[in-house]
């Protein structure tokens, strides 16, 4: 009988096997991922599943008692359209349900706001009253079905149509069920669709988390959300580190309105980004477990029920391509398993289109399908946390741990989350993440199939869906009159007048804003004037981007292209006496600016001079704003559908102005059925998801008249 090997002997041979090879493997949290684990490296023992601290998952049965929830995310168009196409997944083995608003509502407008004449109906479902909202669910027993409302800005004017459409199906809050999203730091630090300050926002928060704990017993007050920070750039470490610290905030403040920490904390969720590094994702949900259980023991919490993290999941749409969109379909169900095997309690499965347009009843069904298949197929629910005990995940769940601990701590450390947001490290830390992701993809060190390695010759066209938006306008604005000719004026100003005083009195039972909101719903105010009632006091916020600098340009220093680009923008720069001049804009109410940031920041580190517009502009104040600043350049970023309708408004008002050297370029989810109607609307370059920045700089330097060799023949130049 031969001895056991020993783990020396397994590092020989593997080291002679790729002569010498250093296999380690660094990944973007900075954690050095070894070839092989043993139980050398499992310091911890993980417990049980339905056991403090809930390492295994949140329940002792798991999937095995009761699958996750199928929830997909969904919204378009009118209340009557959202509304047939959620009963069309409900009949097709869809399980809960999960709003999408469009930005319009996101963002405390009616859809008769001359702002968002460009995003009524498009990103999501167009919402102005509790007559809308009834129309959304009908036919739909809140009593019954889960709804999650993926709201923030406009938490409470939704909140109040969600609970008044429930009083008129007959349904007491007591018995709603479901989530709202209601998490406003991430919003500040990535998403953007804030409506007021941070201040008065959080105050928002406490007051909801009071109404909810007291009248609706069963539904989660809060979604506190990594997601969009995964989606933003961050690492699996940040997101996870910054997502528990916001859930600490979030206590912190509600401990803070007077209210105990046990009456309202069982009812706070979670919500994750799974991306393509399966097992960091498994180890990341585990991690998160243990972090919450760990942070809410500090806080006080007593109840077990309190320190469990529940949470939805979402499979990363940053991760899907819009070149060979079906390998999406792989990559969204490995993303899928991650989730389950990570023992998420809520699903939403990304469709193959994802990076193009919003999900066609085709693209929804494959989607949803890689769920069920799961489920219903493969026998993968039948076992407890199956990866429970793997040397690896075992190893990485308590890296993730100790890592984001650490983050975690320097934020509590400098007095805890909401600060931290204010100082903007998070987001700056996210950005620089970001950046570094798109430097490595466009240097093809990060593989992405069909888009940086095996790209197609030819793609094919898929078939997208399409918003009329004007039509949705319309029909919106119609309902809106006819619902203020009918309603009985007093009664609503009054409601109105009512929720002014509370927004501009202290936080109180008395003036807790939910409640006023939810007379204000009962009298038909739409959600524009709710928003409104509160903007009095608490203003509306805004901020300017700040890029980052010299991180897309650190791994490119030795690169030949970089270099031509570099020599092209000091050619352009000697011709004209000063740099060529780019204007970043976002119109419209997309707050999206992974893009844009990147963008601004890599054509900085090229030497042009850059403009990052502010958000939420014009087409008329982003034409004032680059005809001030002098620009030869406005590059238009739009992820959020309303290219169709802003940048053309942009271009007219560019040609009224005399300007028409001023050459405009697109960036962003724009379907290519679309690229004809852009260009005939005068749009000299279009550069959707995968697209190569240094190659767009390129672009652009031919656009000022450099003459630019094309890519490949650098060398040679
Ligand atoms: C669950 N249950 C069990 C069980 N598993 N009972 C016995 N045995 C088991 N094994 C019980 C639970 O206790 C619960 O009852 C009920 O079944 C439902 O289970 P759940 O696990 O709570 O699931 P669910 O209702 O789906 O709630 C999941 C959640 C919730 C807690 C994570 O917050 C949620 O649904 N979130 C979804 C958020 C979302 O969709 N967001 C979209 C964002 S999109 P009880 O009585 O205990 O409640 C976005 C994109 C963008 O943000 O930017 O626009
Ligand atoms: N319908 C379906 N999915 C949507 N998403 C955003 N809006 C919608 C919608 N109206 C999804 C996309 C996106 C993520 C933030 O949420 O997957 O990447």
């Amino acid at each position: 009988m031969t001895d056991k090997p020993t783990l020396d002997q397994w590092a020989a041979a593997a080291s002679r096997e790729v002569k010498g090879k250093d296999l380690t493997w660094r990944t973007p949290e900075g954690i050095d991922v070894k070839p092989l684990y043993t139980s050398e490296d499992v310091k911890v023992d993980p417990g049980l599943p339905g056991f403090a601290p809930f390492t295994r998952g949140v329940r002792a049965s798991m999937y095995a008692g009761r699958p996750w929830t199928i929830r997909q995310y969904a919204g378009f168009s009118t209340a009557e359209e959202s509304n047939a196409f959620y009963r069309r997944n409900l009949a097709a083995g869809q399980k809960g349900l999960s709003v999408a608003f469009d930005l319009a509502t996101h963002r405390g407008y009616d859809s008769d706001h001359p702002r968002v004449v460009g995003d009524v109906g498009k990103a999501g479902v167009a919402i102005d009253s509790v007559e809308d909202m009834k129309i959304l669910f009908d036919g739909i027993p809140l009593d019954q079905m889960s709804v999650s409302m993926t709201m923030n800005g406009a938490v409470i004017p939704i909140l109040s149509f969600f609970i008044v459409a429930g009083e008129e199906q007959g349904v007491d809050r007591k018995l709603l069920d479901g989530t709202i999203q209601n998490d406003i730091l991430k919003e500040f630090m990535v998403r953007n669709t804030y409506i007021y300050p941070p201040e008065p926002s959080m105050r928002i928060i406490s007051d909801i988390f009071g109404y909810t704990s007291r009248e609706m017993p069963k539904f989660n007050s809060i979604s506190i959300s990594g997601y969009h920070m995964q989606e933003a750039g961050a690492t699996q470490v940040q997101e996870l580190a910054f997502t528990i610290a916001d859930g600490m905030e979030y206590v912190k403040y509600g401990v803070a309105s007077g209210l105990d920490i046990d009456k309202f904390a069982g009812r706070l969720s979670f919500f994750f980004a799974i991306g393509m590094n399966f097992f960091m994702e498994v180890a990341k949900l585990r991690a998160a477990r243990v972090l919450w259980h760990r942070a809410m023991t500090t806080l006080g919490a007593q109840d077990e029920r309190s320190k469990m993290l529940r949470t939805h999941c979402q499979t990363s749409g940053v991760s899907l391509t819009e070149q060979d969109p079906y390998n999406n379909v792989m990559r969204t169900t490995i993303e899928a398993m991650a989730a389950m095997l990570g023992g998420t309690q809520s699903l939403h499965t990304n469709a193959l289109d994802e990076a193009i347009a919003l999900p066609t009843d085709f693209s929804a069904r494959i989607a949803r399908n890689t769920q069920i298949i799961i489920q219903e197929e493969t026998g993968m629910c039948n076992v407890v946390d199956p990866l429970g005990g793997s040397y690896y995940v075992e190893a990485l769940t308590q890296e993730l741990v100790d890592q984001a601990q650490a983050i975690i701590d320097r934020v509590q450390g400098e007095g805890g989350m909401a600060k931290a947001v204010a100082a903007g490290w998070p987001k700056a830390m996210i950005e620089e993440a970001a950046a570094a992701r798109q430097a490595r993809v466009d240097r093809g060190e990060d593989v992405i199939v069909g888009v940086n390695k095996y790209r197609l010759a030819n793609e094919d066209l898929l078939e997208t869906l399409e918003v009329d938006n004007t039509k949705v306008r319309e029909a919106q604005i119609a309902r809106i009159n006819k619902m203020k000719a009918e309603r009985d004026e007093a009664k609503c100003q009054a409601a109105l007048d009512a929720l002014r005083k509370g927004a501009a009195g202290p936080a109180s039972i008395e003036n807790n804003l939910l409640a006023l909101a939810v007379e204000c719903a009962r009298a038909r105010a739409t959600l524009g004037e709710i928003s409104s009632a509160m903007e009095e006091s608490f203003d509306r916020y805004g901020t300017v981007p700040t890029p980052v600098k010299g991180v897309y340009a650190a791994p490119y220093k030795d690169d030949s292209r970089w270099k031509q680009v570099l020599d092209g923008v000091q050619a352009v720069e000697r011709r004209l006496g000063r740099k060529p001049k780019i204007l970043i804009a976002k119109m419209g109410q997309d707050g999206h600016d992974r893009g844009a940031n990147i963008i601004a920041s890599a054509f900085g580190d090229m030497g042009f001079d850059v403009v990052s517009g502010p958000l939420f502009q014009t087409p008329e104040e982003t034409v004032v704003l680059a005809l001030d600043a002098g620009v030869d350049v406005v590059g238009a970023s739009s992820l959020a559908a309303g290219h169709k309708t802003l940048i053309p408004e942009l271009i007219r008002e560019l040609r009224e102005a005399g300007r028409h050297d001023v050459k405009v370029i697109a960036g962003g989810v724009i379907p290519p059925q679309d690229y004809d109607f852009l260009r005939d609307a005068g749009v000299q370059g279009i550069y959707g998801p995968g697209s190569n920045v240094v190659e767009c700089a390129a672009d652009v330097l031919r656009l000022l008249g450099h003459n630019m060799p094309p890519p490949g023949l650098e060398e040679a130049a």
